[in-house]
């Protein structure tokens, strides 16, 4: 399309301005269609001043989830290279899962404004209210053993709850081992789904819903979107770049070997440590102290026996 090639123009000149007659040389179209499709971008939101002498500049561009507004002037080794947008899809982890089967590069996402069956662990929903908050799936291909899987997990929680503490500054907390939340309400969710051979894993995906400018009342119980505690709409393009560069980050930290420093800071943005909790696995409850995360990513209970117990997955409640 016309518009986005104008707009990839805009891309490869960021920092300068593009004169309606560089357009029309480098588009093979008239001054008059450069100013039409100028007029669209206007419509759809971009701000786009036009200075005498100097050309066309763009000064923001509109809150929407699309290659282009989310690869504005980010810098990324991994994460992100791709981004496939859709409008709808069932679920962007259905979706990521199929490119990834057939060969996608590691890094690409899959993002969508609304999902008709967003999923959540073993079989829950994940509620994706349209065009509110960010529903996104990246696809990863680490050379780790299947096991240390949970690590990805941990670390892409963390570039949450850092993102929204950078961008809104409000107390993100982690829960182990997924969720993210603000005032002890839920604010993001993380599913992580693997394709993998007994010691090799092929891919990885892993799925991030997160409120951000949705109302409570389109929520269940007990979740929240960072505008209900901020107080004002942001913007996700902001949000969603700045979960992208965190886990760009903690991505290659962990590839280089440094889970420590990630489980390090991941039990610095954690709540749940400290306290009394109840652990719900396989049809099993257990309660006890959480003491610690291991390297492995798995939690650590002291049991009332004074036995440490070690829970891989699970869901926690806190207890006070
Ligand atoms: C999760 O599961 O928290 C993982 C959610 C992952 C969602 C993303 S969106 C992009 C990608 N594509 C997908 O299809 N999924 C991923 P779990 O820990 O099982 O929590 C699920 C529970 O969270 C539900 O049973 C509800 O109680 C609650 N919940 C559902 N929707 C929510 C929302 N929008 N905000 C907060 N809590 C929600």
């Amino acid at each position: 399309m016309l518009d986005d090639k104008i707009l990839n123009y805009f891309k490869k000149h960021e920092e300068g301005y593009i004169s309606g007659e560089e357009l029309s040389r480098e588009l093979g179209i008239t001054r008059a269609a450069v100013w039409k499709h100028i007029e669209n971008l206007r419509e759809e939101g971009y701000s786009i001043e036009a200075f005498p002498h100097l050309g066309y500049k763009i000064i923001s561009i509109p809150d929407r989830l699309t290659e282009v507004e989310l690869k504005w002037q980010l810098k990324t080794d991994i994460i992100a290279g791709k981004i496939y947008s859709y409008k709808e899809t069932d679920s962007t982890n259905n979706t990521a899962y199929n490119l990834a089967i057939h060969g996608e590069k590691e890094g690409s996402i899959v993002i969508a404004e609304s999902q008709t069956a967003g999923r959540g662990r073993m079989g829950r929903k994940w509620v994706s209210p349209k065009s509110k908050g960010a529903y996104f799936s990246v696809i990863l291909r680490p050379d780790i053993l299947p096991k240390e899987v949970s690590g990805i997990t941990l670390l892409s929680a963390l570039s949450v709850a850092k993102t929204i503490r950078e961008m809104a500054d409000l107390a993100a907390f982690i829960k182990w081992p997924n969720d993210v939340l603000i005032n002890s309400q839920k604010v993001c969710g993380i599913l992580t789904e693997m394709n993998a051979e007994t010691d090799k894993i092929n891919f990885v995906i892993i799925g991030i819903g997160i409120n951000i400018n949705t109302k409570k009342e389109l929520l269940p119980k007990g979740a929240t979107s960072i505008m209900e505690e901020y107080g004002a709409e942001i913007s996700r393009v902001d949000i969603v770049r700045g979960i992208f560069k965190n886990l760009d980050k903690y991505y290659k930290l962990f590839g280089s070997g440094h889970i420590g420093r990630i489980i390090k800071e991941y039990k610095e943005f954690s709540n749940f440590l400290g306290t009394r909790v109840q652990v719900a696995y396989h049809n099993t409850k257990i309660e006890g102290y959480a003491v610690d995360v291991d390297k492995d990513g798995a939690l650590i209970l002291r049991m009332d026996s004074g036995l440490n117990e070690r829970v891989l997955a699970g869901d926690v409640t806190m207890l006070r």
